[in-house]
């Protein structure tokens, strides 16, 4: 089957899985579990449960990857309600729609972005409970990524970015953490749901190193060349409002050039690893190449 196919596949089960899981629109209090859907049916990418799914596909499994997928995606949805909110980033649109906020109020978008975090947590020691230690390896990597040291980490340095000179050391720090940590944990949650080796995790967190500073790169690229289009404007002119990106520090080309060394070593340490590794192979090389 071609990539393209797979990849598709992989999300409509994600589409599915979100939709029978999660409380329906008119479970009481409705105004939480609309805007709850509301973000989370909004039509992402479904990259972090592509990814979970792809790496589960790469050992022999006893457990479904669905529950780990859909609270993959309440984590990120909730971190792009915050996001949004007028005292982050004041968002109006996201994926070409009302912000969270905008549609429901601030008061409902604070509460389904909660709501969406706990039952994330909630949902995997659920799901795994018959199995206590794959239940908890699946916490820790979720509550890991997006604690303190890691997203709210990464989105704190962010903010004190905007305020300060641009700096590598720190840029890399965001990097890492505001995006690369929940990619990261989307490939080790991946792997525990599968009968390889426990060492297979910790390649796998170094595989997540790669692919979520690529992600993030790739992602600083776009949002440049859009904005450069948009404004009328050079690539990485906009350093003094926008500085933690890598064009705005590096330029467009090295920020290609780093881009792709990311994806090589991820790709370099899926070879590595063995089993079925040929989609998260040509997902890494596709993430690399997408425009949006
Ligand atoms: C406010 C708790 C809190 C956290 C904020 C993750 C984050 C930290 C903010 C989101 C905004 C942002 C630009 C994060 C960088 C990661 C990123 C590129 C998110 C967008 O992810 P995609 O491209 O989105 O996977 P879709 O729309 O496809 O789901």
């Amino acid at each position: 089957m071609d990539f393209k196919t797979t990849y598709q596949q992989y999300q409509q089960k994600v589409e599915n899985a979100i939709d029978a899981i999660m409380p329906a629109a008119d479970t009481r209090p409705a105004s939480v579990h609309k805007a709850m859907r509301y973000s989370l049916q909004a039509g992402g990418k479904r990259i972090r449960p592509v990814l979970l799914q792809a790496a589960h596909a790469m050992f022999p499994s006893r457990h479904d990857p669905m529950p780990a997928c859909v609270a993959l995606e309440c984590l990120h949805t909730y971190s792009l309600i915050h996001d949004d909110l007028p005292c982050m980033d004041d968002s109006d649109l996201r994926r070409g729609r009302p912000t969270c906020h905008m549609e429901f109020g601030e008061d409902i978008a604070l509460l389904a972005g909660d709501a969406l975090l706990t039952w994330a947590l909630w949902l995997l020691a659920e799901k795994y409970q018959h199995d206590p230690a794959t239940a908890v390896g699946l916490v820790r990597d979720l509550g890991d990524a997006s604690g303190s040291e890691k997203l709210i980490g990464g989105q704190v340095e962010d903010l004190q970015a905007e305020k300060e000179e641009p700096n590598a050391e720190r840029l890399d720090f965001i990097h890492r953490n505001k995006t690369g940590a929940l990619i990261t944990s989307s490939l080790t949650m991946g792997i525990r749901l599968t009968d390889a080796p426990a060492e297979t995790v910790e390649v796998m967190r170094e595989i997540g190193y790669h692919v979520g500073m690529a992600f993030q790169i790739v992602d600083d690229i776009l949002d440049a060349t859009a904005d450069a289009e948009t404004l009328g404007k050079p690539v990485g002119a906009d350093v003094e409002n926008n500085k933690s990106t890598y064009p705005a520090l590096y330029g467009l080309e090295a920020s290609r050039a780093k881009a792709h060394e990311h994806s090589e070593a991820a790709i370099k340490a899926c070879e590595g690893l063995g089993g079925n590794n040929a989609f998260l192979i040509s997902l890494i090389r596709e993430m690399e190449k997408r425009v949006n």
